[in-house]
């Protein structure tokens, strides 16, 4: 199976890292037309975002989270969801957590990084949205240290990859927005044991490195892509 898509997409990194854990080996050629928004990778993929993960019959399923459930069934052991059905919709929640309440506050940040621009009415609208999804997690995260349980599933995945952007673009950017990783609370526990995890440790450090260049390099157009 061949997985499109550059490191520096949380989304990408977040099926890299659960199939790294379910030992799937995943081929990574460049995306087709070498952008996401070519005509080529349109033609497999008419949603036009990455990942993409192409099957070897040739055909593409997209959504990252759409892609770690399919990862998921058509190659079950080891599991990456827990046993019980309390604990896997708990790891499902904590995925959904992060796509529907953080992920869609990034990007509207990515204006305001500079200072000069910034709009701190609106940086702060957005900041309070995030805190209200990082209380709804220690809220509903399950016994740890992962997002429920002793060894990391999906939810994991999903939740550490995003954290990671946020601590590599957001946090230091922006004083008014708290690391919810840095105080107290559930996400502490959860991020260190993330952090201490050899598989995890090792992919959300990549991944780290992947942002830092993508934001180097792109810093300028940021607030342009979408
Ligand atoms: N809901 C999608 C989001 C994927 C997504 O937004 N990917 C971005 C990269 S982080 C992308 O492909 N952007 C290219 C574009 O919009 O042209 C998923 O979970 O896979």
């Amino acid at each position: 199976m061949q997985l499109y898509g550059a490191l520096a997409s949380p989304y990408v990194t977040r099926v890299i890292l659960f199939a790294r854990l379910k030992g799937i080996a995943l081929q990574r050629p460049p995306v087709p037309g070498d952008n996401p928004r070519s005509a080529e990778y349109h033609a497999i993929n008419p949603i036009g975002k990455v990942p993409g993960l192409e099957l070897q019959d040739g055909r593409l399923i997209p959504e990252s989270a759409v892609i770690c459930e399919f990862l998921e069934e058509a190659y079950p052991d080891p599991p990456g969801l827990p046993t019980a059905p309390l604990d896997r919709m708990i790891s499902r929640l904590v995925a959904r957590i992060t796509d529907l309440y953080i992920s869609p506050r990034f990007q509207p940040l990515l204006p305001h990084l500079d200072k000069t621009r910034r709009d701190q009415l609106a940086v702060d609208e957005i900041g309070a949205g995030l805190a209200k999804a990082f209380a709804a997690l220690d809220h509903f995260m399950g016994p740890g240290p992962f997002c429920v349980g002793t060894v990391p599933t999906l939810g994991d995945c999903a939740l550490g990859t995003y954290v990671q952007l946020l601590k590599h673009v957001v946090f230091p950017a922006f004083d008014s927005i708290a690391d919810p990783t840095g105080g107290q609370g559930r996400l502490v526990d959860w991020w260190q044991a993330m952090q201490g995890h050899a598989v995890c440790g090792q992919v959300l450090d990549e991944y780290g490195q992947a942002v830092d260049e993508f934001m180097a390099a792109n810093r300028e157009t940021l607030h342009e892509h979408r």
